[in-house]
């Protein structure tokens, strides 16, 4: 981007504790005559960049190692690339993976590694210093936060490479991007180079919804590359080991899918454990019955064997696996409305009774939890959904998918549900699951995961900003600055997609001197308001307001006797 330029990745340094926390860096002009412009630094999720035949380095290796109670896991090191060095099957080239894996890491036998853990211990871990850095934060907060449960820091010991981020109301709203592979339709290359692209345009986490053969090698490959906590959904590979028969699945499979996974350094699971036998007639008369891809997985097999779901019966030894890799519950929404008709109904709400239940017991592991919310939500019901899942999950992060305030618009869903997760999110939601435009059409492509990221962050950070969240303006004052001082190369680079804004304003002013011209097409050279107003501004500013009232006066007499014209003469293009 043109405005790259501008943007530079530099770290927030703590002596004390010897930590770096990189932040992207915006240098902006200053103007004559008005305050100086300091550098503005923002979060950053994109990482420090990677080969990906390399990937990144592991950032929290000795951290994890220094905690010292952690063993190799005997013999399998060298064994999870499938059979040696994972080369790409498909796409133009074959390469072959020539970074180095990192060990793969357990905890020793009945030792909780978890941030939970640490945190109700009263252990500051690294990994909370560096949240609390990356937030503008006391440290004590985040402990205090993941203590009590109301917020996660997904961090699986088996990827090192992550930067340590938190999910949680009292912090930043947060975005997750999913992308994914089905069927044929993309190659490994393919799903790294989106999870990059997804990371740099703000995405803090990425879930990894893959299917397919080299769903492994996948998986691996991104991990490898991330800087961001990867979430992944495991009955989706476990229903690929059973030829997509879902009556054909077992706990034993799952359990080892979910060990498989742990094992290659997933952060987060959603779990559909929730849908539970008798509530599953309860969506029969719903207008789209069940449209959660996990939930009816389950569904399926609790009707086929008429009996209780085996993620509900065998949960307690799902947090001890947890436990021991330091994976987070996503808790999935299976019964979640599909449809405007179906929203906030008996089968919706029975689930998060539910999922509140599994939260408690998640936490008597000392696992950390976040809950998974709709869907399709008409506005005025969006409310209820947060306050219901925070009174009953006892502040446990939500984690929504949207909602989606109307089903008229596809095609557009990623504003129909950007509406409804601001709402959400305003009202306590601590993560949004991004929705693409190709949402109920098709897959997403790169222009629509970009499309998405953005989308999200306009929602997310809307939700900061209507929060009250400490120093969540400071970019929308720097930007309105800029804007209003009509250095234009200040407003890209402060916008959160720099190169639309500047091809947007070079479509109609493409010479390079309209990004110093102190007027835009909008209105034109005669009448732009911000410069009438800087106009005011240089007339009356520093004046008291008996001077401001005699100078008004002089003005409007000046204003009649020349004939009453509003417009201005031509200004010309410079900044002059
Ligand atoms: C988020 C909130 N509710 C659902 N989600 C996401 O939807 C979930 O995290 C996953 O990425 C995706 C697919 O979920 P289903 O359809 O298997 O429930
Ligand atoms: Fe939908």
């Amino acid at each position: 981007m043109s405005t790259s330029a501008q943007h530079a990745l530099v770290h927030i340094h703590s002596q004390e504790h010897d930590l770096h926390v990189p932040v992207t860096e915006i240098s902006l002009e200053d103007s004559p005559g008005s305050a100086p412009n300091p550098p503005l630094r923002i979060y950053r999720t994109a990482g420090p960049g990677s080969d990906p035949v390399i990937g990144l380095p592991p950032l929290r290796e000795a951290w994890i190692a220094d905690r010292g109670d952690i063993e190799t896991y005997p013999g399998r090191e060298r064994n999870l690339l499938d059979d040696g060095p994972t080369a790409i099957r498909r796409g133009a080239a074959s390469r072959e993976w020539k970074g180095t894996r990192p060990k793969t890491l357990r905890a020793a036998a009945d030792r909780t590694v978890t941030q939970m853990h640490y945190a109700r211990a009263g252990i500051v871990t690294e990994e909370m210093r560096f949240v609390a850095l990356r937030e503008h934060c006391d440290v004590e907060l985040v402990r205090s936060e993941l203590a009590a449960g109301r917020a996660i820091i997904p961090a699986n010991i088996n990827h090192p490479e992550s930067e340590p981020m938190i999910i949680g109301k009292a912090f930043l709203v947060k975005i997750n991007a999913n992308i994914g592979n089905s069927a044929v339709t993309s190659s490994i290359a393919e799903e790294v180079d989106k999870m990059q692209w997804a990371t740099r345009w703000g995405a803090d986490t990425v879930m990894d919804l893959s299917t397919g053969d080299d769903i492994h090698s996948t998986r691996e490959w991104i991990i490898r590359n991330s800087p961001v906590p990867i979430g992944t959904v495991p009955i989706y590979q476990a229903l690929e080991k059973v030829k997509g028969q879902a009556s054909a699945l077992t706990w034993e499979i799952f359990r080892d899918t979910v060990i498989e996974q742990c094992e290659q350094g997933v952060d987060y699971m959603t779990i559909h454990a929730g849908v539970l036998l008798r509530y599953v007639p309860m969506t029969a008369e719903r207008v789209t019955g069940m449209v959660s891809r996990g939930g009816s997985i389950m569904a399926g097999w609790c009707l086929a064997h008429h009996k209780e779901n085996f993620l509900y019966t065998h949960f307690d030894e799902l947090c001890e696996i947890f436990a021991r890799y330091d994976v987070a519950f996503s808790l999935g929404d299976g019964l979640r409305p599909g449809s405007i008709a179906d929203a906030n109904d008996a089968a919706q709400f029975a689930e998060l009774d539910t999922l509140a239940e599994l939260t408690a017991r998640a936490w008597e592991h000392d696992v950390q939890v976040m809950v998974e919310g709709p869907g399709h939500i008409p506005l005025h019901l969006v409310r209820e959904n947060v306050e219901r899942q925070q009174q009953l999950c006892h502040g446990a992060p939500f984690y929504t998918l949207g909602p989606l305030v109307t089903d008229i618009a596809p095609g557009y869903d990623h504003i129909t549900s950007a509406i409804g997760a601001t709402e959400i999110a305003r009202y306590g939601t601590a993560m949004l699951c991004y929705v693409t435009p190709k949402e109920h059409l098709g897959l997403p492509n790169k222009d629509d995961v970009k499309t998405g990221v953005i989308t999200y962050k306009i929602a997310a950070h809307a939700a900061d900003l209507a929060k009250g969240h400490p120093g969540a303006a400071e970019r929308d004052d720097a930007l309105s600055k800029a804007r209003f001082e009509f250095r234009w190369r200040d407003q890209f680079a402060l916008s959160l997609d720099p190169d639309t804004a500047e091809a947007f304003h070079d479509e109609t002013l493409p010479a390079e001197a309209a990004k110093t011209a102190h007027f835009c097409s909008m209105c034109g050279p005669k009448f732009c308001s911000m410069r009438i107003s800087q106009d005011i501004r240089d007339q009356f500013g520093g004046m008291s307001e008996q001077e401001a009232i005699a100078g008004m006066e002089q003005k409007s007499a000046q204003f009649r006797a020349s004939g009453s014209k509003v417009y201005l003469d031509d200004p010309t293009v410079s900044n002059t």
